[in-house]
C-alpha cells in the first residue's frame, strides 16, 4: 500500500493523478497547508522541504517527496509512462525536468501575485505573465509535430498537465495555443485525469488567502519554518 501525502493542489495533482493512471491502490493523508500540517514532526522526516505531494511505499520501504522523483519512482515501479529505452526515456526525463524546473516554479509565482499579494506589485506580476506565457508558447511549439510532450503520453505530460489546468486563474488565454488547447484537451478527458484531479475537491479546504494561512504560508523563513516545527 502507498500513502500520498497530499492536499488538493497542482503539485499535489501530479502524484494524485499518476497513481490514478497506474491503478495502484493509495491511502490519502490530508496534509492541510494552510493550517500548518505541513510542519509535523511525523511529515518533516517524509517531506524536510515542508511541502506537499509526498508517498511513502510501504512494500518497497521507500519514502519520497519532491512530485517529479515520486512521478519517475512510480513510472519505474510500475513500467508505465515512461519508456525503458535509452533515448526515449531521456527524451520524457527532459521534458519532465523542464516541468520542475520552468513552468512548475514560474506559475507557483505567478499564481502567487496574481491571487495572493496583498497589493498589486505590477513588474512581479509582468515577470511572471511573461515567463508563464513563453513557457505555453514553448509548450505550443513542441506540440506542433507530436501529440505529447515526448512521444508517448507520460511522465512529463502529467507533470505539466495541473499547471496548464490553472491557465484561467493565472489570467492566461489558452485558445492563444491551438496545438496545447488540443493536449490539454485530450489529457483532460482522461477518466484517470478527471479522478486524480478531483481528489480532495470535496474537502473543506480552508481560503489561502484567510489570516491564518497566509501567516502560515507567505513570508516562509529559516526561523519561521524551525519555530512551525517546534510547536507541531
Ligand atoms: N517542487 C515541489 C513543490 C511542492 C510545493 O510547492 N507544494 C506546495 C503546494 S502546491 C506546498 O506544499 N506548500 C506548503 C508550504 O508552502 O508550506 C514539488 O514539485 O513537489
Amino acid at each position: 500500500m502507498i500513502d500520498l501525502y497530499y492536499w488538493p493542489t497542482p503539485n499535489g495533482n501530479k502524484a494524485s493523478i499518476m497513481l490514478e493512471e497506474c491503478g495502484l491502490s493509495y491511502n490519502t493523508v490530508a496534509v492541510n497547508i494552510g493550517r500548518g500540517e505541513q510542519f509535523s514532526a511525523e511529515f518533516l522526516r517524509i517531506s524536510p522541504n515542508n511541502r506537499i505531494p509526498a508517498i511513502v511505499d510501504h512494500e518497497a520501504s521507500i519514502s519520497l517527496f519532491e512530485s517529479g522523483a515520486i512521478l519517475a519512482y512510480l513510472a519505474e515501479k510500475t513500467g508505465k509512462f515512461m519508456p525503458e529505452e535509452l533515448h526515449a526515456r531521456y527524451e520524457v526525463m527532459q521534458w519532465l525536468f523542464w516541468q520542475m524546473g520552468n513552468l512548475g516554479p514560474m506559475a507557483g509565482q505567478l499564481s502567487h501575485f496574481v491571487n495572493y499579494a496583498p497589493e498589486p506589485v505590477p513588474y512581479a506580476q509582468q515577470r511572471y505573465e511573461n515567463e508563464y506565457d513563453r513557457l505555453l508558447g514553448v509548450m505550443n511549439t513542441r506540440l506542433e509535430d507530436r501529440e505529447y510532450l515526448a512521444g508517448d503520453y507520460s511522465i512529463a505530460d502529467i507533470a505539466s498537465f495541473p499547471w496548464v489546468m490553472s491557465y484561467k486563474r493565472l489570467g492566461a488565454d489558452l485558445d492563444k495555443f491551438s496545438k496545447l488547447r488540443r493536449w490539454f484537451d485530450a489529457i483532460k478527458a482522461r477518466p484517470a485525469v478527471q479522478r486524480g484531479a478531483d481528489l480532495g475537491s470535496d474537502w473543506h479546504r480552508p481560503d489561502l488567502t484567510d489570516e491564518e494561512a497566509r501567516k502560515v504560508l507567505f513570508g516562509q523563513n529559516a526561523a519561521s519554518i524551525a519555530a512551525a516545527a517546534k510547536e507541531r
